[in-house]
């Protein structure tokens, strides 16, 4: 029953920031999909008999993929395989389960916040035993694995019917189709008081949630509506569609324009938000503010033990190193550890495990605990409800009040998508040359306090992660940081991110753009970014 099938490595199956990216016409070829997860199969050491978790945010070609995974996982010598009912699961829900069943592993199928469709993106990553992304020493042997695979394993059975509830076999193999809210809703309710938020919506609170036809949908309609009595509709675009309906499910201003429109409107609910492709990323809107994902990390992370999860407190907080420094102000006012990481999920899973940490989050809408091993927008929101249902406050006041006690942290993040892989290399090597000579030069009232090229130590495993961002530090504690994207499928993405403190109350209202004026203009000056990607303005501002 089971088929060898001779094969040929294709070229550039590396694992990026957070899995295999690639638009779905190069997933589509012959053999792709299986090369890559019969090299992960390979890779991996001691899983007969054991559980797999397979689940996708239900984007186009997801169920295609499902069948060949399901038979490809038999046909390795899994015990089972937990599959979302079509196909579907969250990533923090795959996460959840993992942990929960003590499986080996999961494979999610996502490329999370690119958009979806015949000529969107599909996207395709492993999940190590401790529900987390697997860590760079997997993802290396797996792309090494891709360079030199020669045949795969394919159970030759039907397909399976992914959409009824229940077990089949393959062989040896239980595949066990599960709703894949159930054990995610359940984690939820023990994590947070349920009645408390219930309450808060009984006294007339208005919210309204953005799935953006993403995975969140029949989350947020099971948690937010059924669980905790929000009033029908809270949830809107709450059907996961292959293409998305459209939307780039990436939950940030301009593209929950929506969302953000209605927030800032007359006719705003008391609270907004969204989430991505996948779930696991988040969007925060009170009535008539925007909360940058990194002011909300600081503000959870002041407020996490609200949560009866996590009443003892918090051990300690890990940012990524582009994401803005107001946590490190909470942190040190809490008296707990800061931890500075790479971007990706996948650098906070050992702090999570050693409990060196409890909260981690990113400047690109990402905010997790140790609840699970991923990030989690559903999770997120829940904790807001929470310091909501608390304070009793609007939005607006426990950010003004937040930067009124730990200061305000402007921060801003300018895209340069799709722009010739060698002009990116230009400008992020123009920058690279002058670190050495930055250090104490002026540009007008900025003074260079430091410049260097991220590198990372991981202090639980002693691994070392280079290249992660150029830095440039200025003495009164404003930041730009470059960097390229890892999940992009069209030619380079540069992301520059620009960063000013502001102790003052009196200064916490000037529009951001105009807060950071001097930061751009030394950005675009130091890098040359126009001259070289001739591009006069980025293409996204968030
Ligand atoms: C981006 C974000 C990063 C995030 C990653 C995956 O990566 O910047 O913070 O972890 O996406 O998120 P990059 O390399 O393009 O900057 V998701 O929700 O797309 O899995
Ligand atoms: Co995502």
């Amino acid at each position: 029953m089971i088929r060898t099938v001779p094969t040929q490595p294709f070229d550039g199956q590396k694992p990026g920031t957070s899995g295999l990216r690639k638009k779905v016409p190069v997933f589509q070829q012959p053999h792709y999909v299986e090369n890559f997860v019969q090299s992960i199969f390979d890779t991996l050491e001691g899983f007969a008999g054991k559980t797999l978790v397979v689940g996708g945010d239900g984007r186009y070609y997801n169920r295609e993929v499902v069948q060949k995974i399901l038979k490809m996982a038999a046909a390795a010598g899994f015990g089972r395989i937990k599959v979302g009912q079509g196909g579907l699961m969250s990533t923090p829900a795959v996460s959840a389960v993992i942990r929960k069943y003590g499986a080996f592993g999961g494979i999610v199928l996502s490329a999370s916040h690119n958009p979806g469709g015949p000529d969107g993106d599909f996207g395709i990553k492993y999940n190590i035993g401790n529900g987390g992304p697997a860590p760079e020493k997997i993802t290396d042997a797996v792309f090494a694995r891709t360079k030199s695979i020669s045949e795969f394993k394919i159970a030759d059975v039907p397909n399976i019917d992914i959409d009824k509830l229940g077990e089949t076999a393959i062989g040896d193999t239980i595949v066990e189709v599960v709703d894949p809210v159930t054990d995610y809703a359940e984690l939820m309710g023990r994590l947070f008081d349920f009645d408390a938020i219930r309450e808060l919506f009984k006294s007339g609170f208005t919210m309204r949630f953005d799935a953006m036809s993403a995975i969140t949908g029949p989350y947020a309609r099971r948690i937010i509506e059924d669980q905790l009595g929000a009033a029908a509709g809270t949830v809107v675009n709450a059907t996961p569609l292959p293409d998305f309906g459209g939307h780039h499910p990436d939950p940030n201003p301009v593209n929950a324009k929506e969302l953000y429109d209605l927030m800032m409107g007359p006719n705003a609910p008391d609270f907004g938000a969204a989430s991505d492709g996948d779930g696991d990323r988040n969007l925060i809107i009170g009535r008539g503010i925007f909360v940058t994902p990194s002011d909300s990390l600081a503000i959870l992370a002041a407020h996490t033990h609200l949560a009866p999860g996590y009443a003892k407190g918090i051990s300690g907080i890990a940012r990524s190193m582009p994401t803005s420094l107001a946590a490190d102000q909470v942190a040190k006012a809490m008296g707990v550890g800061i931890y500075e990481t790479p971007t990706g999920w996948k650098f906070f899973g050992n702090l999570l495990d050693a409990d060196r940490v409890t909260i981690c989050g990113e400047e690109s809408a990402g905010t997790g605990s140790n609840h699970v091993r991923e990030k989690d927008g559903l999770w997120a929101v829940l904790l807001w409800l929470t310091l909501l249902a608390k304070r009793r406050q609007p939005t607006l006041d426990i950010v003004r009040e937040h930067w009124a006690k730990y200061g305000r942290n402007y921060y801003s993040r300018h895209d340069y998508e799709a722009v010739p892989t060698e002009a990116a290399n230009a400008v992020m090597e123009a920058v690279r040359s002058q670190i050495p000579s930055l250090p104490g030069k002026s540009f007008g009232a900025l003074k260079v306090k430091s410049a260097d090229d991220f590198a990372y130590h991981d202090p639980v495993d002693g691994s070392d992660s280079k290249n992660q961002g150029l830095r440039v530090l200025f003495d009164n504690g404003s930041r730009i940081v470059y960097r390229l994207s890892g999940t992009g499928t069209e030619g380079a993405t540069l992301r520059v991110y620009l960063e000013r403190y502001e102790a003052d109350p009196a200064h916490h209202a000037i529009e951001t753009q105009a807060a950071l004026a001097d930061v751009i203009a030394v950005a675009r000056q130091l890098s040359g970014i126009a001259e070289k990607t001739g591009m006069a303005e980025p293409s996204v501002v968030t």
